[in-house]
């Protein structure tokens, strides 16, 4: 009796003697899913021998309990059945095609908010196997974006190649930053770029809790602001930077005048170059503006 390279039993003899190798009552249970049986006669037989009567079944095998490889088993739920066992996911995730690992689908994220948080799936859980997850932080010219990772960083890594297994790449415009991997968080990253992308890839195996980083995105800064003679400027900043609008207005019995224009109220805002939209207006007491009138039509009215 043999498996493929492999021999189980050999038997002779007859039951109603002890001395030879009779398989009795024996089970003969093959490692895998092969037995073969060879009977071998030579060129003589001396008395009437009967042959012999075998039966054999199929045992199912309970991959799910047995299997000790970790690197073999279900990611998430095994399921036997009778000649084979197959593997699922959670819910939310999708069984990836080696039928095994559990990867989510995580390659469409996009951020355009001045700040946010991004983290691994699952964070801070282990994230899945077997994805690779794109997050983009796409904000408008005149932005520039930095990161800042948290301290609780773990990503496979290896002691000699640098990240063979899971890792973070960061595209920052012609820039390429990464691979990172490993127990020790990078350090903040001003990328000087107003369009980054963060790819992150996991293998099929292994255990590690992931990332989580925090970006900002800062403007050019304008020049400081001097609020008028008897004026202000609200809000009232130590820095301006761009998309910042102030609001200037003048105090009771003064008018903003703007190129010749009475207003109460003027607008300006931080311009992406980090230059302001206008000159600052000047505040001039009504009696001035009154007087300014004598002998003349006042300005029209827009409109
Ligand atoms: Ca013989
Ligand atoms: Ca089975
Ligand atoms: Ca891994």
């Amino acid at each position: 009796v043999e498996t493929e390279d492999q021999v189980l039993a050999t038997f002779c003899g007859r039951e109603t003697t002890d001395t030879e190798q009779t398989p009795g009552q024996e089970v003969v249970l093959s490692p895998g899913s092969f037995m073969s049986i060879t009977f071998r006669s030579d060129f003589s037989d001396e008395e009437r021998f009967t042959g012999f009567d075998a039966h054999y079944m199929a045992v199912d095998v309970d991959e799910c309990t047995e299997r000790e490889d970790e690197e073999l088993s279900c990611d998430h739920y095994c399921h036997n059945y009778i000649g084979g066992y197959y593997c699922s996911c959670r819910f939310g995730y999708i069984l990836h095609t080696d039928n095994r690992t559990c990867r989510v689908e995580c390659s469409d994220n996009l951020f355009t908010q001045q700040t946010g948080v991004i983290t691994s799936p699952d964070f801070p859980n282990p994230y899945p196997k077997s994805s690779e997850c794109l997050y983009t932080i796409e904000l408008e010219e005149g932005f520039m974006i930095s990161l800042q990772f948290e301290d609780i960083f773990d990503i496979e890594d290896h002691p000699e190649v640098s990240c063979p297994y899971d890792y973070i790449k960061i595209k920052a415009g012609p820039k390429v930053l990464g691979p990172y991997c490993g127990e020790k968080a990078p350090e903040p990253i001003n990328t000087q770029s107003h369009s980054v992308q963060i790819l992150f890839r996991s293998d099929n195996s292994g255990e590690n809790r992931g990332w989580r980083l925090s970006y900002r995105a800062t403007g050019n800064e304008c020049p400081k602001l001097q609020p008028p003679i008897h004026g202000k400027i609200e809000p009232l900043q130590t820095t301006y930077s761009f998309k910042d609008q102030v609001l200037i207005s003048c105090d009771t019995g003064y008018k903003v005048l703007k190129d010749n224009v009475e207003m109460d109220t003027f607008q300006m805002e931080c311009l992406k170059e980090g230059t302001w939209s206008n000159r600052i207006p000047t505040c001039k007491s009504k009696k001035t503006l009154l007087a300014g009138y004598k002998g003349h039509e006042p300005p029209a009215l827009g409109g």
